[in-house]
């Protein structure tokens, strides 16, 4: 069986280098894991590190975190949010002070214990989250109402030593996110700011990621257990048939606020606790955005986030003046730089036009400029759409115009046919009998349900397999309406709501 494997893939690899060296040997459709996992490294996004789990994220991938990084960091600073940073590391003693929710999690805790051949006295942990290094200071820093809000927001890494299937960006032991964490004096306050904040979230996904998502609330099983209440924005990957969840926005109520004693005296004079959330977006943002867009010849990027959204590249004929081509590639991409975009040149004589334009399809670039001799006599180039294919000419004169018209085009082209495919994706069902043909079907399954606890575990309960059990993926804010004497899909008692189910990452 792996001897068949390893043939088939040699001989389609043999097939695909011979055209230009490039490409890749599995399709999207036909294996998607072994598809994704080519594409980042193809792409250059990532490199495989010889610690299971862990992945280089090479500048192809930074550029793009970046990209979502000034656009969210300037939007906090606008809600008076600050920046900060804690300490990598947390003792044994305060990270068992929330022992209740730790509990479920110990396993993933990764621990330093030796400093050269001595061991530590106390065995330090690396932060898997910050609950725990942060509250003991808000418990300081925070006396009196006038120390409220308190807003900090750290980007950092995290450690969460995962044992099942790791897969870059989706599921790493060492990630990268934000984390806000904020403490108000109210209630409704704390609730403002959860939806303020998945709002920013919904806005990395759609506007930047040109990802659909549903914004919406977890169910009590699903949700953040030592916080109160949990929102997320869930996006769908129709190849897998698997939900994501692509962010969360909690309410922690007053939970951390009772094990940390972060209390103040409010404006009556009373002691009180402070309301608090937290919430976090990660680097798997920019898996969700491989799986969506990504297709048979590499990466596409949207491009609001690409770090190259226009390449251009010279096409040299036999007879043909190569240096006018060469420098109108150059003026080109100087005229586009000028007028803000993100462009580049590939003026490399080591490889051919047509290897470059496998290049950089493989790296998702959004549109390539071609210039030959023909361009050349007539004053305009030649782009083609990495999403769609689609060529034209456009004359030297409006350059700048159309390649901005083209540009937002393919944004919303690339989340239109993401949603266009999502929403293809959506069953809506009312009995068991429906919900798993849809879950065989990978459907994204919206089901009117009891909201009752013990349902949900016995759907997970019901659904148990080789390719993991079904749970709720959020209760969508977005309410369809609900007939009266409708019945929960899993129980048959009436039903509270329309919740998304289905498997999930
Ligand atoms: C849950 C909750 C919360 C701040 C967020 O989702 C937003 C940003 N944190 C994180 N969570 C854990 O608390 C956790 C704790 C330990 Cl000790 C662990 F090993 C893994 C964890 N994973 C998630």
């Amino acid at each position: 069986m792996a001897t068949a494997n390893a043939n088939t893939k040699g001989a389609r690899k043999k097939e695909v280098k011979k055209e230009t060296g490039l490409g890749l040997t599995y399709k999207k459709n036909e294996n998607f894991g072994d598809w994704y996992s080519e594409v980042v490294v193809n792409s250059e996004m990532i490199e495989y590190y010889d610690i299971s789990g862990c992945y280089i994220l090479r500048p192809w991938t930074m550029t793009i975190w970046e990209v979502l990084q000034t656009f969210f960091d300037a939007e906090i600073k606008k809600m008076n949010i600050k920046n900060a940073y804690f300490p990598l590391f947390v003792t044994e003693n305060v990270l068992q002070k929330e022992k209740d929710h730790i509990e479920g999690f110990a396993p993933e805790v990764a621990w330093v214990t030796k400093s050269g051949q001595s061991e530590l006295e106390i065995p330090i942990a690396i932060r898997p989250t910050s609950e725990t290094v942060m509250y003991p200071y808000f418990s300081k820093w925070i006396r009196g109402h006038r120390d409220l809000p308190l807003k900090l927001n750290q980007w950092c890494n995290v450690v969460r030593w995962e044992f099942s299937h790791p897969t870059p960006f989706i599921r790493s032991r060492e990630f990268l996110w934000q984390e806000g964490h904020t403490a108000f004096a109210t209630q409704a306050e704390a609730d403002q700011e959860v939806l303020e904040i998945l709002e920013l979230y919904r806005k990395i996904y759609e506007e930047f990621l040109a990802i659909p998502v549903v914004k919406g609330r977890k169910s009590e099983l699903e949700k953040f257990a030592g916080g109160y209440y949990t929102t997320s924005v869930e996006a769908f990957i129709p190849n897998t048939g698997r939900g994501i969840q692509g962010a969360t926005s909690h309410c922690l109520g007053q939970n951390f606020a009772k094990m940390f004693q972060i209390n103040f005296e409010n404006d009556k004079g009373e002691k009180a606790m402070v309301w608090q959330n937290s919430w976090a977006y990660s680097t798997r943002t920019i898996g969700v955005m491989v799986m969506v867009h990504g297709d048979d010849k590499g990466l596409v990027l949207p491009p609001k986030v690409a770090s190259v959204q226009v390449i251009v590249i010279p096409v040299p004929f036999k007879d043909a003046n190569t240096d006018a081509i060469f420098s109108a590639c150059s003026s080109t991409v100087q005229a586009l730089r000028e007028a803000g975009f993100r462009a580049e040149a590939d003026l490399r004589d080591n490889y051919s036009p047509g290897w470059k334009y496998s290049h950089w399809e493989m790296k998702g670039v959004p549109l390539r400029i071609e210039i030959g001799p023909k361009d050349l006599a007539n004053n305009q180039v030649r782009v083609v759409r990495r999403d769609n294919g689609a060529k034209s000419d456009i004359p030297m004169g409006n350059l700048v115009e159309k390649v901005k018209e083209i540009l937002s085009s393919i944004q919303e082209c690339l989340f239109n046919a993401a949603k266009q495919k999502r929403d293809a994706c959506i069953k809506v069902v009312n009995t068991w009998d429906e919900f798993i043909a849809a879950l065989n079907d990978k459907k994204m399954i919206l089901a009117p349900w009891c909201d009752e606890e013990e349902v949900e575990k016995d759907v997970k309960a019901r659904t148990k397999g080789e390719l993991g059990a079904a749970k709720s993926l959020c209760t969508p804010f977005d309410q369809p309406r609900l007939p009266e004497g409708t019945l929960c899909f899993a129980s048959g008692k009436p039903a509270k709501k329309w919740t998304y189910w289905g498997r999930s990452y």
